[in-house]
């Protein structure tokens, strides 16, 4: 006890008091570092460093309040440090929770941007132990204000502040070489997060990618043309020629792209409590009027849906960090698919219930040539209408008639559903589905929001029908990513009748599977198809469909209907899919066997090549983007988009001009009907359509600050 006293006696030196806050820091690091972060540690050498980690960091920044002379900036300045610190770990807490991830500067940078709409999942998304990230600093503060720490007005040597400054440095130097040790290149393998905290803590990594970040913005202002000439070379070796039977099936058609959120491939033709969870999802999939894909693989980085848009929209993959539509769309330069299509006399629009700022999508729209935008602002989110990340799908798809039928056809329109996304809640009265028993909420309440966005679809298909637009549109489904992560995948596997114990690296991967299907209402021909592919796939095939040649753009993905269509599925941290391999963090595992595979001569020259071919098409999608390099493409007949063209307000009106100018040769729906609404024929069981109902502790989506976009 005098022992302890003697010590505690000594939090009333500054040098003292500085301990005492390291410790505490370092102790909640350590919280974060086995409670909530995953790092896969893999032996005691690794556990050690990361013990030690957070010491170096932390002593060198609490260490420069010891600079400080007078106490009312030396406390004030510790505390601060201290606060920014600990802000720093706790939103890295929230968003690996998400994300199975660390925050980069550039997410940070662009949060602004999107974080109206995480404000609503950041909330289930904390935990009772959080209490544990801010406890020491109130202790502290209560300890200080009743005199058990005593406050020290005498200042230390300025060669002690040195002193500490050198030694948190050698202890840096001593950590960085420790890392080095047991993951040689440790910072030129740049693409993975985990192991820079894992080795080196959140500061270090937070300052390293801060360097990243300007470094990236330097290199697109030096970037010049002759860099296209590699990208140009490996995208003509990979391009790969239509398949003759149906290249411009679809020639014409309306295209309706219905983007299932967070929709995973384990959810068609299952059964939860003897009840089916998408029985219509299920017809139109196992239809003879569609082409449905079970070896397809969603491919998104930290972009998430942002990223499933990039590779559809672009051929393009998403970065390796952060979105592509947050970081560069405001000013890259695209040869998308919104203006293929308008170029070959397509209306194109996207239909979303929440804000245009998410995500960046009023910026990046206009630079991929999207002419309609119908966000938020165009449908009643009020009171019980909406969730967290806006309009309910059945409202989305009901509400959008309104303007779809003013649109000249043939059109491409987009519809980005959101009530399928984490944490999966829903008002009761929208769904009464029989949820499995799991004991995790959020692989329960997957079901039953999945189950409503099944709903959801069939009745905007029964509208397709009664309209006549069914039979002149192709419609494409698609998946984004997973919608249960990597740590929900034990509880998941009991649904899927598989034992928890046994569950692996491999399993997880091959649960990345998202549907993709092409349905041709009236067509005959349909099947599910088994090549592998992924999103990047995606783009290529559906020009094809469409009878538009990819050929003359830079696209990172095949026609998934090609002979030559590459099998290898790229993940956005060089993992990869084929059909006999699956490759996790480096270990290869046997798709027949599911297990670890140790490679003979072969099988090793097949499995490098697929890797260099990952890492190849990977990167130079990385350098197109990064450096802006398609401002200096110019593909014969087609047009540069001008994002000063496109302007998001009052999209009804400038339908409805148009349909006037042309008169008797418009092509809208509603032109088509006598100049009727066709809204009669779309009938929903959406409750809140019914009762009126508000609740003022919604979140609000309608977006009062964001008029750029419009
Ligand atoms: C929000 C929606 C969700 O607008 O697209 O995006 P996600 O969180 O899935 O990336
Ligand atoms: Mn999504």
């Amino acid at each position: 006890m005098e022992r302890f006293k003697k010590i505690w006696a000594r939090t009333g030196t500054r040098m003292g008091f500085v301990a005492l806050l390291v410790i505490l820091f370092w102790l909640k690091t350590l919280v974060a570092y086995f409670v909530d972060f995953n790092l896969n540690l893999s032996d005691p050498f690794q556990f050690m460093i990361l013990l030690l980690n957070p010491l170096a960091t932390t002593l060198l920044l609490f260490g420069l309040a010891l600079y400080f002379k007078r106490a009312r900036f030396f406390y004030p300045f510790l505390f601060l440090i201290d606060i920014l610190n600990t802000l720093l770990l706790y939103i890295n807490v929230i968003y690996f929770r998400e994300f199975t991830d660390f925050m980069t500067v550039s997410t940070m940078l662009g949060y602004s941007k999107v974080d109206q709409g995480l404000s609503g999942s950041s909330l289930a998304l904390t935990s009772p132990h959080d209490v544990l990230y801010w406890l020491d600093l109130v202790v502290v503060l209560v300890l200080m204000a009743t005199r058990r720490i005593y406050i020290d007005p005498r200042p230390v040597n300025k060669r002690v502040g040195l002193a500490v400054t050198s030694l948190s440095m050698l202890l840096f130097a001593g950590n960085l070489t420790l890392g080095e040790m047991d993951r040689p290149q440790l910072l030129t393998r740049t693409f993975d997060r985990t192991y820079v905290v894992k080795y080196l803590g959140l500061d270090a990594f937070t300052v390293y990618d801060g360097i990243k970040t300007q470094h990236t913005s330097e290199v697109r202002s030096h970037a010049k043309k002759s860099e296209l000439d590699g990208i140009l070379k490996f995208v003509h070796q990979n391009y790969a020629a239509p398949n003759k039977k149906l290249y411009g099936v679809a020639k014409g058609k309306n295209v309706i792209v219905i983007h299932l959120e967070s929709f995973q491939q384990f959810l068609l033709n299952r059964k939860v409590n003897g009840q089916e969870v998408t029985p219509f999802l299920n017809k139109l999939y196992n239809s003879k009027s569609t082409y449905s894909f079970d070896n397809f693989f969603h491919e998104v980085g930290q972009g998430k849906t942002s990223d499933a848009e990039t590779m559809l929209e672009t051929g393009t993959f998403g970065l390796s960090q952060g979105s592509l539509f947050t970081q560069l769309g405001n000013d890259n330069t695209f040869q998308a698919a919104p203006a293929i299509f308008d170029q070959s006399g397509y209306t194109t629009a996207v239909f979303h219930g929440n804000v245009a700022s998410f995500w960046n999508r009023s910026n990046t729209y206009k630079n991929l040539g999207y002419q309609y935008f119908f966000d938020a602002s165009y449908y009643d989110t009020s009171g019980d209408k909406s969730l967290g990340y806006g309009l309910k799908d059945k409202l989305l798809f009901n509400d959008s008639v309104k303007y779809l039928q003013h649109l000249q056809q043939p059109f491409y329109v987009k519809y980005l559903t959101v009530t399928n996304h984490f944490p999966y809640t829903l008002d009761s009265e929208d769904s009464s589905f029989k949820t499995p028993n799991t004991g995790d909420k959020t692989v329960d309440n997957y079901f039953k929001t999945a189950h409503y966005l099944d709903q959801s679809v069939k009745e905007f298909y029964h509208y397709l029908k009664k309209s006549g637009l069914a039979k002149n549109s192709i419609i494409m489904l698609y998946g984004d990513h997973y919608g249960i992560s990597n740590s929900s995948n034990k509880a998941l596997a009991k649904v899927l009748g598989v034992n928890p114990d046994d569950w692996d690296d491999y399993d997880n991967a091959q649960l990345q599977r998202v549907p993709l299907m092409f349905n041709m209402p009236g067509y005959t021909h349909g099947k599910v198809e088994h090549q592998y592919g992924g999103e990047i796939d995606v783009l290529p095939t559906l020009l094809h469909l469409m009878g538009i040649s990819s050929k003359k753009y830079l696209q990172f993905g095949t026609d998934l209907f090609s002979k030559e269509h590459n099998q290898v599925v790229a993940f956005r941290n060089r993992d990869w899919e084929s059909p006999d391999y699956t490759s996790v963090d480096g270990t290869i595992y046997s798709n027949k066997t599911g297990e670890e595979l140790h490679p003979t001569g072969k099988q090793k020259a097949a499995i490098e090549k697929m890797q260099k071919h990952v890492n190849e098409a990977l990167s130079y999608s990385d350098s197109l983007n990064q450096k802006n390099l398609l401002r200096f493409y110019h593909p014969k007949g087609f047009t540069a988009v001008d994002p000063n063209d496109y302007n998001y307000a009052d999209g009804l009106e400038k339908a409805e001009k148009i349909e006037d100018k042309l008169g008797l040769k418009s092509t809208s729906l509603f032109s088509r009907n006598g100049d009727k609404s066709t809204q009669k024929w779309y009938s929903t069981d959406a409750p809140e359509l019914n009762h009126k109902e508000t609740d003022s502790n919604r979140i609000k989506i309608t977006n009062q600050d964001d008029t750029s976009g419009k």
